[in-house]
């Protein structure tokens, strides 16, 4: 192998590590954002909006979403039984 091969492969070699490094820095990214409890892509949130969704109306039409379930249970003059 000449000089000239072995920095060729070198300069190969370096940017296939490059790039495998930014794919597994998005990667973990994205997996940490799928199990981050405060961000609305999180696997929780999501998977309990599909569910909702379905039932809610038998749809999916993105027709419910937890933020938007706990805000109604939590402002809604819902009368629970409770004097206030
Ligand atoms: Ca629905």
């Amino acid at each position: 192998m000449s000089d000239k091969q072995f920095y060729i492969l070198l300069g190969l070699g370096a940017f296939v590590a490059y790039s495998i490094a930014i794919k597994a820095k998005a990667a973990a990214s994205s997996l940490a954002e799928s199990v981050d409890p405060t961000s609305s892509n999180n696997i929780f949130y999501s998977g309990v909006n599909a569910i909702g969704d379905l039932l809610d109306d038998g749809q999916s039409d993105d027709s419910f979403s937890l933020g938007g379930w706990l805000y109604d249970i939590t402002h809604d003059d819902i009368d629970l039984g409770v004097v206030q």
